[in-house]
């Protein structure tokens, strides 16, 4: 059995789908970790959410920052006129709702908002031996407040950080696996512009950070030296997979719709 983590997907469906080609993903077989951002500034953020929804027997998400927003916004209710400034709205959640409110039956569209609201904010697994910890962004931290546990998960980076987990009773040899911090922030400063991202698996810290950036796949105004990529590794044995844009994604350099 193959693992494979992939994080950060941002509605780029047909990078995704690439991806599972590339990697000859076998659902019979493998396992798809799949760590939060499904959805948000990419064009088909509704299509990755249902691929992710329909085939949970091979595919476990987890709660990222994207989709805690969705819910906080549907949750709030909120009129038309504070739309515009809710979070959710100035950080892509535009293209998304158009989709949810025009591209899908308002059955799906619960469905989807319901099964978003069950996703787990961590997972562990165990490979050839080794353990490794699963979450969107932060290590779930237990404080028993609910609500700011669930928020630091999604929102708080571990860059720059050690492993956090070797000092919450986790034991020295669990593995972290995180995306959330495009990884050019994790060691360079300033960033090279021109070099592209990279799964950052650094075994000293035992923290490896897998969001090679996928939001700006094609955004040449932000990333204009086309160095943005959607990342999957597999965990077995580290093997690093990386998608670029792919032909029949027309990408739209801006955010409006
Ligand atoms: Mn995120």
């Amino acid at each position: 059995m193959n693992i494979y983590c992939i994080s950060d997907i941002h509605g780029r469906f047909d990078e995704f789908m690439a991806m599972l080609e590339l990697i000859q993903f076998d659902g019979k077989q493998d396992k798809l970790y799949v760590l939060g951002d499904m959805i948000d500034w990419g064009p088909k953020s509704v299509e990755v959410m249902r691929y992710c929804m329909e085939n949970q027997d091979y595919v476990t998400t987890l709660m990222g920052n994207h989709e805690w927003m969705m819910i906080q916004f549907f949750k709030e209710a909120i009129t038309d006129v504070r739309n515009n400034y809710h979070p959710w709205m100035r950080n892509g959640g535009k293209k998304t709702l158009a989709q949810l409110n025009y591209k899908v039956t308002r059955v799906v569209r619960q469905r989807l908002l319901g099964w978003v609201k069950t996703l787990p904010y961590f997972e562990e697994a165990e490979i050839n031996g080794r353990k490794f910890y699963l979450c969107h962004s932060y290590p779930y931290t237990d404080t028993g407040r609910k609500e700011h546990d669930e928020e630091t998960a999604v929102w708080r980076r571990v860059a720059g950080e050690e492993n956090p987990l070797h000092a919450n009773g986790y034991g020295n040899d669990i593995i972290l696996v995180a995306g959330h911090t495009p990884t050019k922030y994790e060691y360079y400063f300033p960033p090279d512009e021109k070099e592209p991202y990279l799964i950052s698996n650094t075994s000293a810290s035992q923290k490896i950070m897998i969001d090679c950036c996928a939001k700006l796949i094609g955004n040449q105004k932000l990333d204009k030296y086309d160095t943005a990529r959607l990342a999957c590794i597999r965990l077995n044995d580290y093997e690093e997979f990386y998608v670029g844009k792919q032909q029949n994604n027309k990408t739209e350099t801006s955010s409006a719709l």
